[in-house]
């Protein structure tokens, strides 16, 4: 790939205009009426939405693509885990306070991205229930996978299960890796200030070695927890080999569980001590669940924290306040001996809040040029012309180019639904349904042959 010039270029640090704020409209009074349905059903006011087709949302996972090429370039096993599940984690990292709905790819929707540590290849491969597909590779890495964002109403707060595995594969090692994203849960949809967490198990396992890095995204129910990431890398006896630790928001660090061990016993008077200052802050506040809390804590299997609060009475850290302000962050760090620092998230641009809080690299996915027009395929979504007047601030006119591309991908539906020729029923073009090599559950596997730009008959769906 020839990258070198790539690599000076500068990108854009904003968007052409800063986003038009929703006004009053309540996002409640919206998503009522949605409650079972597929996230590609729901119709939010675009001004809900920001302007990144899902498949740019999708994209952002690769803007620590370098951690799989460094992954590629350890010698041994333990640090290459250490840079994959670094990655896995800093995948998510953009998801903090990201709170604008991506726009809904259309069926045979593409987008392409060429970067000095990657490209990358996304379609959507099914409308309902929405699918999408990527396949990234550079000279040391292959990594690729498919979402299909499962949600769920739970009435204060909307849940988001990113159904689908994902794959890292290192061929100078012949390694894969695989996992499956946490869930995501924003809250306070019906009052409240809207904050996003994710939480859950992620379990990174090198299907050579037998190596697995076992996460557990914490989930933010009191304010020490807030975006907290901890975990250890086992071998395949599960042996623990490092003890990993950070938040998805920030950074991870690693160090050797025995430095862990002594580091919880040198410091447990610590940890009760911020625990107290936590419940004579907490004293006004009436106590709701801390029995059900408690249990959660306990039930983590690693927590530094663990000790203060099993010894302790029911008084423990509770829920946030409920359709109130999100819980603030604990301003304490753990910093443990010997740690080593795998990941750091890049700062946000200055004027990130005035637009959709977006990171410099997603400032850059909509961004197009005449040399970039000229041979990206028809169907990317820098062509869309909703997203693009999104971005430039007109929000009815986005509104209405929306709503015509809806109705023209009905169209084409119904027409293709009622023919009897085979050749004219949809198909996707770059990805096929077939069993994962190295998990053999069905995943959407790239076909090749992008990159060669023969995009002749590809239709136009914008
Ligand atoms: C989270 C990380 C996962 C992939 C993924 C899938 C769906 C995304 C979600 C991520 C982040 C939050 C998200 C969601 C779709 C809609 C939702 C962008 C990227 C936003 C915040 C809209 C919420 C509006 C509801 C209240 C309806 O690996």
């Amino acid at each position: 790939m020839a990258h070198a010039q790539r690599t000076q270029r500068q990108y854009r640090l904003s968007l052409p205009a800063p986003q038009v704020p929703t006004g009053d409209c309540n996002l409640w009074s919206i998503l009522k009426n949605a409650i079972g349905k597929e996230l590609s059903k729901i119709t939010m006011p675009v001004g809900f939405n920001e302007p990144l087709s899902f498949l740019q949302r999708m994209t952002e996972y690769m803007e620590y693509a370098h951690l799989l090429r460094l992954a590629s370039e350890q010698d041994d096993p333990i640090s290459r885990m250490q840079y994959v599940a670094a990655f896995a984690v800093s995948a998510l990292g953009s998801n903090w306070q990201r709170l604008g709905k991506p726009f809904n790819p259309l069926l045979g929707e593409t987008f392409e991205l060429e970067r000095s540590e990657f490209r990358i290849i996304c379609e959507q491969v099914s409308h309902h229930p929405p699918v999408s597909a990527f396949h990234a590779d550079s000279e040391h890495f292959v990594f690729h996978g498919s979402i299909h964002p499962k949600i769920k109403f739970w009435g204060k707060s909307v849940e988001i299960t990113p159904k689908g595995v994902v794959t890292v594969e290192l061929p100078k090692w012949k390694e894969a890796y695989t996992w499956t994203n946490v869930n995501c849960c924003v809250h306070n949809i019906i009052i409240g200030k809207l904050w996003i967490e994710q939480s859950g198990t992620m379990e990174v396992v090198n299907h050579s070695t037998g190596h697995r890095a076992i996460l557990d995204f914490k989930s933010g129910s009191s304010s020490k927890d807030m975006h907290r990431v901890e975990g250890f890398i086992v071998d395949k006896d599960k042996k623990k080999i490092k003890f990993m630790y950070g938040k998805w928001t920030e950074l991870l660090r690693s160090t050797d569980p025995q430095s862990y061990e002594d580091y919880l016993k040198e410091n447990s008077h610590k940890f009760k001590s911020e625990k107290e200052k936590k419940d004579s802050k907490l004293d006004s506040s009436p106590a709701h669940t801390p029995k059900r809390v408690l249990a959660k804590l306990n039930s983590l299997k690693v927590s530094p924290f663990k000790a203060s609060v099993s010894t302790d009475n029911d008084d423990g850290p509770d829920d946030p306040p409920e359709g109130d302000i999100p819980p603030s962050e604990s301003t304490y760090s753990i910093d443990i001996p010997n740690s080593v620092t795998l990941w750091e998230a890049d700062q946000r641009p200055e004027n990130s809040t005035d637009y959709y809080n977006f990171t410099r690299f997603a400032m850059a996915l909509n961004e197009i040029d005449q040399e970039l027009k000229g041979k990206i395929c028809p169907t990317d979504s820098r062509l869309r012309p909703d997203i693009r007047k999104l971005e430039e601030g007109e929000v009815e006119g986005a509104a209405t180019e929306k709503t015509r591309l809806e109705e023209k991908q009905r169209e084409t539906r119904k027409r293709k639904s009622t023919t009897s020729k085979k050749e004219e029923k949809w198909k996707p073009r770059w990805f096929n349904l077939e069993p994962n090599p190295h998990t053999n559950q069905e995943d959407w596997i790239y076909q090749g042959g992008y990159w060669e730009r023969n995009f002749e008959g590809i239709e136009d769906i914008f």
